[in-house]
């Protein structure tokens, strides 16, 4: 979730910004939003890719660091605070004789991916290319001697996916390239930056040129002082001029020129504002280069239910695949990927090419994606009595069937007495991840927007859920151990407010489940119901996903109806808050009369 480099974190910070291609020209180019809308109708379409993190780390497949904390594969170099010498011996160990550039693309077709993002050269500037201007490559520098690229070109041409290259621009091998690790003997006195950029720019000319039309350049490591936004905006220009409808991400800076928003690890609680593209990057478990060390998969109805979340959003899955220093993608990799690649086979017709979810919180376990006309419910769980109520919907459906069997599915008006309301019953096709019903209507819907609130269980509690929650700032909602919490609260400016409906005026004490590292604890939080708050600090759990319970001291006074409850920071005392997978309100024995509202 939370990478454990606050240089990720600071990412998050910076994701949502950029240009925004739907209101004025592109600042750098002049591209209009016509001319945008057409270079990215691919992109928008295609929902989800398959994002690919291989290099020489794959051969110690390694992520921890010297106190054996768990990080990421690809970040080696850093977790074992390595010299380049002795790091680049692993490229005289790289040789992937098991490599398979058709396996690898017919694995994400299957999936239901429409393009794959390679790492062309991560941080530790090792070429997984062919390059002219450097011998520290694939080609070059391993007993292999095999350009991959060339094979995963071809092959994605050849099964009709988008081929796209991620790209570091900090690189820790390069001479020119400051800043130079801390605990490198080489601190970069004769280092030339502008001589580095030429050198980038080298290298994209080559990417750009030998291996086709590339739909993607997706920059990372942009994150360093020797960067700015001026230097970004000259290579999204660059790499426009070589392929002027290639799409370029946030990360080439962050500046007003560039294509998309890149969310990392996490799923943002709405789509971006102004119709902004946005794609989430995720592991399929915890680190993005292979590491044999991390085993901590995500379950595959994790997976689908995030792909459906990002696509009821408006938003791009690009789920990563670490491969193996012989080539080959793990056993879950390959579990996981199926079972996806299955549940689309029945019901891509619900992600490919919709658009977000015209409803704000639904009221039942699921999610809605749009495609012209037609709606579509993706139905995760139905409750007991069999049917689900879709609220907010003024058009009545002309139709409604199981996306998959075609089954016609019962639409009733809801006997709430709500005009907007629709009970739709349960078909008997029913799909163990998520079933997905269409509703088709002879005109564009008319949707009007219902306020959802948290209800009390049958013991009266409230149970405040990540999902639920309307956050504001950077704080987003990820997964951990099989379940959601909001993370990434980096800000006092962040906030979480829930909207509850009490049966009656009352007082309620505060049980709060959340997780956080010693290195981080200590910060302050508060949780208000619109007059008074309990306070707390966060103590040390031990780890970002170790979640453990506290009760905090005092009560919270609801009105009997609707209110709001508000989490946010008193104060942050390093870099984050911590993570909160639930806050339950429980009634208080005393009853005191409290406030009415409407
Ligand atoms: O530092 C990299 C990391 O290794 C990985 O490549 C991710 C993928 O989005 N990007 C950076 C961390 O934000």
């Amino acid at each position: 979730m939370f990478v454990q480099s606050l240089v990720a974190a600071s990412l998050m910070l910076l994701a949502p910004k950029g240009a925004v291609q739907t209101s004025g020209n592109n600042p750098i180019t002049g591209e209009s939003p016509a001319e945008f809308a057409k270079r990215t109708e691919w992109f928008r379409n295609a929902k989800f890719g398959m994002f690919i993190h291989w290099g020489i780390y794959s051969v110690p497949a390694d992520s921890t660091d010297l106190k054996g904390n768990k990080g990421a594969g690809e970040w080696y170099m850093t977790n074992k605070q390595a010299q380049i010498a002795d790091y680049e011996k692993f490229a005289g160990q790289f040789n992937p004789v098991n490599f398979d550039a058709r396996k690898w693309v017919s694995t994400a077709k299957s999936a239901g991916m429409k393009y794959i993002v390679i790492t062309s050269k991560h941080h530790d500037g090792f070429d997984m290319f062919d390059s002219a201007v450097s011998d520290y490559t694939v080609v070059k520098s391993t007993p292999w001697k095999h350009d991959p690229m060339k094979d995963l070109a071809a092959e994605c041409k050849r099964q009709g996916l988008k081929f796209c290259f991620y790209h570091s621009i900090m690189d820790w091998h390069q001479k020119d390239y400051v800043p130079k690790r801390s605990w490198y003997a080489d601190q970069g006195a004769n280092a030339d930056f502008e001589r580095y950029v030429t050198y980038l720019k080298a290298q994209l000319k080559e990417l750009l040129t030998q291996y086709g039309p590339i739909g993607i350049l997706w920059f990372d490591g942009q994150w360093e002082n020797t960067w700015n936004q001026a230097r970004g905006a000259d290579l999204y220009k660059y790499v426009r001029s070589l392929q002027p409808n290639t799409i370029v991400n946030n990360r080439v800076d962050d500046g007003n020129g560039d294509d998309y928003g890149t969310p990392e690890q996490e799923i943002p609680t709405k789509g971006f504002a102004d119709n902004r593209l946005w794609e989430t990057c995720m592991t399929l478990n915890d680190t993005w280069g292979y590491a044999k060390n991390d085993d901590n998969w995500k379950t595959s109805e994790i997976l689908i239910h995030n792909l459906i979340d990002i696509a009821s959003k408006g938003g791009n899955y690009l789920l990563n695949v670490g491969p193996t220093n012989l080539g080959e993608f793990t056993p879950e990799t390959m579990d996981r990927l199926q079972t996806m690649g299955a549940w689309m086979k029945k019901y891509s017709a619900s992600i490919y090419g919709t658009t977000a979810s015209p409803f704000g919180k639904l009221s039942f376990d699921g999610r809605c994606t749009r495609k012209g006309n037609k709606l579509f419910l993706q139905v995760f769980k139905w409750p007991e009595d069999g049917r689900i109520v879709l609220g907010g919907l003024k058009t009545e459906p002309s139709r409604a069937k199981e996306l998959s069997t075609g089954e016609t599915v019962v639409v009733s008006k809801s006997t709430s007495g709500d005009q907007a309301a629709w009970a739709i019953q349960k078909p008997n096709a029913i799909d163990p991840y998520a079933t997905v019903v269409e509703l088709d209507f002879r005109s564009a819907p008319e949707v009007v927007q219902v306020e959802t609130a948290v209800t009390p269980a049958a013991n009266g509690d409230l149970g405040l859920m990540p999902g639920d929650a309307d956050l504001v700032g950077g704080a987003g909602v990820e997964t951990r151990g099989g379940q959601p919490n909001i993370g990434f609260w980096m800000s006092l400016e962040d906030k979480a407010t829930w909207t509850v409906k009490a049966p009656a005026a009352g007082a309620y004490t505060v049980e709060v489940e959340y997780a956080c590292p010693a290195t981080e604890a200590g910060s302050e939080f508060a949780i208000s119901d619109g007059s008074e708050s309990v306070h707390a600090t966060v103590s040390d759990t031990g780890d970002w996903g170790n979640f453990k319970v506290d009760t905090l001291a005092g009560k919270l006074n609801l009105p009997s109806g609707k209110s709001k409850v508000v989490l946010s920071a008193v104060t942050l005392k390093h870099g984050a808050l911590m993570n909160i997978r639930r806050i339950t309100l429980h009634p208080a024995s005393t009853v005191r009369s409290g406030r009415s509202s409407s």
